[in-house]
C-alpha cells in the first residue's frame, strides 16, 4: 500500500527475524535503558524510550532534540543493528544511513499522542518504522492537525515507511491491544523508528 509517500509493508518482517530483533533490542537496553521521558511542558509521557545509534531522540525541559548520550547514563547509544541498516537500504533508497533509532515502548495503557516528526534537519530523508509484538491502533492524519485522520492496526513484523508528502503528517498511536502477540516476554509492544536527524 502506498498513498503520497505512506509506504505499508504488512508482515515485512517474519516470525524468526522479529524475535531475532527484538532479543537485540532487549540486550542493548541493558546498557541504555528503558526511561520515562518528560516532555517540555512537564509532562511525564505514557511511552517508555531508548535509542540505538549516534544519535538519539530526546525530550525534557530543554525541549525536542537528538543527542549523542543517553540522558539518565550520560553513555553514547548502542549501535543501530545491522539487520536495521539493511531493512533501511532495501526499502527506502535513501543515499545515506540513518543516524537515529528511536527505541518506543508501550505497555498495556501506553499511548502517543498526534504529532509530527519535525526534529531532523533533512525532512527528505525517509522515516522507517519496525512494529514488534503487540498490535497498536495507529492514527494517519494528514499535513494539518484538524486533517481527517484513518485509523489501522500496525501488527508485529509490520514496516512503515514514510517519505514524500507523508513525512511530516500528522501520526499517533491511539491504543494498542494487550495480549495480542506473544513475541515479548511479559507483553507490550516496542516500535523502531529508523532516521537520519543530522544533514549529510
Ligand atoms: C507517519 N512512533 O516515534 S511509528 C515516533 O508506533 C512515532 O511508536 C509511533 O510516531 C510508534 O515518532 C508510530 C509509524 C510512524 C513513524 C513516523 C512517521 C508513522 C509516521 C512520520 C510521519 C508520518
Ligand atoms: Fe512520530
Amino acid at each position: 500500500m502506498e498513498d503520497r509517500g505512506f509506504r505499508f509493508l504488512p508482515g515485512a518482517l517474519d516470525p524468526a527475524a522479529q524475535a531475532a530483533l527484538a532479543a537485540e533490542v532487549l540486550a542493548a537496553a541493558k546498557a541504555a535503558p528503558l526511561y520515562q521521558p518528560v516532555t517540555p511542558g512537564g509532562q511525564p509521557m505514557s511511552v517508555r524510550m531508548t535509542n540505538l545509534g549516534p544519535l538519539g531522540w530526546i525530550t525534557d525541559a530543554g525541549g525536542y532534540r537528538y543527542e549523542a548520550r543517553h540522558p539518565v547514563t550520560g553513555a553514547l547509544w548502542p549501535p543501530i543493528p545491522e539487520t536495521l541498516i539493511e531493512l533501511w537500504n532495501e526499502t527506502t533508497g535513501a543515499p545515506a544511513p540513518p543516524d537515529a533509532c528511536l527505541v518506543n515502548v508501550y505497555g498495556p495503557e501506553a499511548r502517543m499522542g498526534l504529532h509530527r516528526d519535525a526534529d531532523e534537519a533533512d525532512f527528505s530523508f525517509p522515516v522507517l518504522s519496525v512494529s514488534l509484538g503487540d498490535t497498536a491502533v495507529f492514527r494517519l492524519g494528514g499535513p494539518s492537525r484538524k486533517d481527517p485522520a484513518r485509523s489501522l492496526r500496525l501488527s508485529s513484523g509490520d514496516v512503515c515507511v514514510l517519505s514524500g508528502e507523508a513525512r511530516l503528517w500528522f501520526h499517533g498511536i491511539d491504543r494498542i491491544l494487550p495480549g495480542s502477540s506473544r513475541l515479548i516476554p511479559g507483553g507490550g509492544r516496542i516500535n523502531l523508528t529508523l532516521r537520519r536527524a543530522r544533514a549529510l
